[in-house]
Formats: structure tokens, C-alpha cells, sequence
């Protein structure tokens, strides 16, 4: 997969992508992943990206030129065109699983107040959200959606990640785990865990997650 990220803070994008599992799944030519400056597209004297809002407010948008001019000239006809914009819909796994099966993605990374509404109109197949906070620009949204969508590239996981995932995305939190030692300054692994019943221990974790998403996220049952 071929991800194009467009964006006045490139540098950001230093380090995050350079690590771990993403790391490996760049080496591998599984990620083909390119950083540009939108500032490389505007071409008047000062490399102006962004202009006042027409009706007046406060803030600045980023001008339709710059942007216009990157997707034309990194984009396919068959690219998928995201903008990271608070206004988006709320990115999931289900969007994750989605983007995973394109070969193209062309993300934009907003900023100021957002992006001149003739993007939107023109240029974007989708406006996608991570969540109901505020942030100061989609850098960080662009790589938390890169880092989603790449673990679910077919290669990226060992086929033991991938299961457990599986196992897990259930739809429910996942229950409470415990590592050596038994007892750690006195607080106790639970005893069914150490039984060996396997049956038992089925029966305790599927009873802990649902108790656990009942609690924190009644929205999931
Ligand atoms: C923050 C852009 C606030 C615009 C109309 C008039 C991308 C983001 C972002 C940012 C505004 C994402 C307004 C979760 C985020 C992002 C920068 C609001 C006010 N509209 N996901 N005035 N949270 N944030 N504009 O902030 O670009 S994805």
C-alpha cells in the first residue's frame, strides 16, 4: 500500500513511523509511505498557505491553490483522498479495515481554522475525525490512522498477533491479564488462572470482559 501524506508539519512525522512494527512494514515494501510539505506548493514569494475567512472571524484557512495543486499532482484517479479535520466522521476499526484495502491514500493534515470548503467539495472522498477533542493540527490524527491501518496490512502481523486481535475484537474490553510472579507485594494472581483448567479459565475471561465493558464502555454491548 502507497500512503501520501500532505501536511506543513513533516518533521513531525520523524520518528513515530520510524519505529517498531511500522519500521518493518516500510523495510518490507509492504508501506510505501511518502511525507510532503504543503508549503512546496505555493509558489508566490512567501509560500502562502493560508488567508483570511471571506465574512470575516477569527483564525485563517488554508487557500485552495497549494492543495489543489498536490493532489493533482500526487494523486491517481483511483486514490483515496481523506481530510483530517475535527468535522470528519469518527475514525474506527471498521474505517481502519477499510483503508487497508486501498492500494492509494492521500491524506491532508489541516490546521488554523481548517481547509476552504472547495476541498472538501472537489478533492476529498472522505473527512475522517479521531475523536471528540481538539488538537492543534491532523499530524498526529494522519499517523494514528497510518499506524491502524498498516497493522492490518496482510504480512505486517505474525499470524499469533493477528489471532489474538481476533479473539479480542469481540467487541468487547479485553479481560485482566497477570505475568510471573503469583504474588507481588502481596496482591495475588486470581487461583483459577493457576488451575490449569482451561475450561475454567475460558469461563472467568469471557465473565471479566463483559464485566469490564459493562462498567467502562456500556455503549459496546
Ligand atoms: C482544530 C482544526 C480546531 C479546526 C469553523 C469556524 C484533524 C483533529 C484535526 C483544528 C478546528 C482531528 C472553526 C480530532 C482534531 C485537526 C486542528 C476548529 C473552528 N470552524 N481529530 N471555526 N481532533 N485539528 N475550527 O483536532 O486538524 S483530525
Amino acid at each position: 500500500m502507497r500512503i501520501d501524506v500532505l501536511t506543513l508539519f513533516p518533521a513531525m512525522f520523524a520518528g513515530p513511523l520510524d519505529e517498531s512494527i511500522i519500521k518493518r512494514a516500510r523495510q518490507a515494501g509492504i508501506l510505501n509511505l511518502a511525507i510532503h510539505n504543503l508549503r512546496d506548493y505555493a509558489h508566490d514569494r512567501h509560500k502562502t498557505v493560508d488567508d483570511r475567512p471571506f465574512g470575516g472571524g477569527p483564525g485563517m484557512l488554508l487557500k485552495p491553490e497549494p492543495i489543489f495543486e498536490a493532489v493533482e499532482t500526487l494523486a491517481r484517479p483511483e486514490t483515496r483522498v481523506v481530510l483530517l479535520s475535527p468535522a470528519g466522521r469518527v475514525f474506527n476499526q471498521a474505517i481502519a479495515r477499510e483503508l487497508a484495502r486501498c492500494d492509494d491514500l492521500l491524506l491532508i493534515s489541516g490546521h488554523y481554522e481548517g481547509f476552504d470548503e472547495r476541498v472538501r467539495q472537489e478533492l476529498a472522498d472522505d473527512e475522517l475525525s479521531i475523536g471528540d477533542f481538539v488538537l492543534t493540527n491532523g499530524a498526529l490524527p494522519a499517523m494514528v490512522i497510518i499506524d491502524a491501518v498498516t497493522r492490518l496490512l496482510p504480512g505486517v502481523l505474525g499470524d499469533e498477533a493477528s489471532a489474538a486481535d481476533e479473539s479480542f475484537s469481540q467487541g468487547l474490553l479485553e479481560y485482566p491479564q497477570y505475568t510471573r510472579p503469583a504474588e507481588f507485594r502481596g496482591l495475588k494472581v486470581p487461583e483459577v488462572l493457576l488451575s490449569g483448567n482451561h475450561a475454567a479459565i475460558a469461563k472467568w475471561r469471557a465473565e471479566q470482559a463483559r464485566l469490564r465493558t459493562a462498567q467502562r464502555r456500556p455503549d459496546l454491548l
